[in-house]
């Protein structure tokens, strides 16, 4: 590892944490997410650490309708969210076991890709 970065790594880490939580304990990726009809979720795809807290922030700018109208990541979080404008969707979890897990509609209709390493 290039020792010069670790200062900067801490740092990073240090003012991820902090707003999400009083006790801020565990170090916390974060993922900003935006949905539109026309695209989707975006970003889509995601590599993240096993044992590592995943704090993840979705900001609808349309409502969803149809078969995709919520959102769900089986394993990582099983209950289903529904995408309205405006409405902010947080998950948060702490992934496990590594694989590859879906993001799906409630029905299990992929529109994503959460890789735990
Ligand atoms: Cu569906």
């Amino acid at each position: 590892m290039n020792m010069k970065r670790i200062p900067l790594f801490t740092i990073a880490l240090m003012t991820l944490a902090a707003p999400s939580s009083s006790f801020a304990v565990a170090a916390a990726e974060n993922f900003s997410v935006g949905y539109t009809k026309a695209h989707d979720i975006a970003p889509n795809s995601f590599t993240v650490k096993k044992g590592e807290k995943v704090h993840i922030e979705i900001n609808p700018s349309d409502t969803a309708t149809g078969c995709m109208s919520e959102i769900m990541i089986p394993g990582l979080w099983d209950k289903p969210q529904p995408l309205v404008k405006g409405k902010k969707i947080v998950m948060e979890f702490t992934p496990k076991k590594p694989g590859a897990y879906n993001i799906t509609c409630a029905m299990g209709v992929v529109r994503g890709v959460i890789n735990v390493r």
